[in-house]
């Protein structure tokens, strides 16, 4: 773990990346890689579990017990991915609880995605189709990551999000075919949360001061525009089948490209939601904080057990 590497070392960092296989964490890594791979994985289970706020406000009034057990097992899933992530996070030497105060703490970061507020059921159907399809775009190529347990958290991730992708859509698709203020309801759900989806992939790759280094790395595969751009190629087509309008007026087919040219979305908004300043940024992380001050017993509970245990064994 030493900040200053012998040759072979270094060496056999570079070459284990050069040869496309996964550092473990009983490897010696430079620190740069291993405060990357904690700030982006963290991050991303903070995501995951403050991405359940927003669905989970829909649990209490799904209009049928079918909605509402499809609805419970997504937003469970989610927590399970945090989970998965933070125990990925800990191989790098960090610990859960100080991930956590970091995000109550606003130390760290989560998604801008899940500082927008739920106004309508539509948006469980909306979160799933497009939130979800856009975390399916920006996370199977994270399957090959370098980093052995977070490429390997990532795959079973990846299968749970497409199923919640085509649970969004069949909800989406159910509503398309009922009454004429169901279909309202899609498509002014669609309208608001287009834009925020597409910033979910990061600001645009001149100003992403991340990037190069992560790819060099094989942390991050493609760039946040290359993602972009796979999303909006794949999700046009479901658009139309689903038969909603998406709210851009440069949307279009490139032949040339073989790619749908589209619009700039808006940057400031996006460092807004960034700094804190979107529509529901204090109140989940309020919520995060209060549930884990809450939740301070079961922690000690269970704590208590496991010493239990270890004493008795
Ligand atoms: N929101 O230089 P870059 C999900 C920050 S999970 C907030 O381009 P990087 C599942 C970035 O951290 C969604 N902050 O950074 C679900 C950096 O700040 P820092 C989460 C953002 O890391 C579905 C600065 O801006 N997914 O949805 C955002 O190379 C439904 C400069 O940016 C992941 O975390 C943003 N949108 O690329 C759950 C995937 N974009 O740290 C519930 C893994 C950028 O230097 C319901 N993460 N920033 O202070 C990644 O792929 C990358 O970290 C990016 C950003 C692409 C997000």
């Amino acid at each position: 773990m030493s900040a200053e590497p012998t040759a072979p070392e270094l060496e056999g960092f570079e070459q284990t990346l050069a040869h496309d296989q996964r550092i473990e964490p009983r490897d010696w890594m430079p620190d740069g890689y291993r405060r990357t791979l904690v700030r982006q994985i963290a991050q991303h289970a903070h995501s995951e579990i403050i991405g359940m706020q927003p669905e989970g406000t829909w649990l209490t009034t799904a209009p049928s017990l079918r909605r509402k057990a499809i609805l419970m097992a997504k937003v469970q899933d989610e927590a399970g991915h945090g989970i998965y992530l933070y125990s990925a996070a800990e191989t790098l030497g960090v610990d859960r609880s100080d991930l956590t105060e970091q995000l109550i703490t606003l130390r760290q970061k989560y998604s801008s995605i899940f500082n927008y507020p739920t106004l309508s059921y539509a948006d469980v159907g909306t979160i799933g189709w497009l939130v979800d399809g856009a975390a399916i775009c920006n996370q199977v190529p994270l399957c090959r990551s370098s980093y052995g347990p977070y490429a390997r958290a990532m795959i079973r991730i990846c299968k749970e999000e497409s199923f919640h992708q085509r649970q969004g859509f069949e909800l989406l698709m159910t509503m398309m075919n009922g009454t004429d203020e169901q279909r309202a309801m899609v498509q002014e759900s669609v309208d608001r949360w287009w834009w925020p989806s597409l910033m979910m992939f990061g600001p645009p790759d001149d100003a992403s001061p991340n990037s190069a280094r992560s790819m060099a790395w094989r942390i991050k595969r493609h760039t946040n525009d290359e993602l972009r751009q796979r999303f909006v190629d794949m999700t046009v087509p479901q658009a139309e089948a689903l038969g909603v309008t998406l709210p851009d007026p440069d949307l279009r087919w490139n032949a040339e490209r073989g790619g749908y040219d589209f619009g700039e979305p808006d940057w400031d908004e996006l460092d807004r939601v960034i700094r804190g300043e979107g529509p529901c940024n204090e109140e989940r992380v309020t919520r995060r904080a209060d549930a884990h001050r809450e939740g301070g017993w079961v922690r000690a509970a269970a704590a208590a057990y496991a010493g239990k245990q270890a004493t008795s064994a």
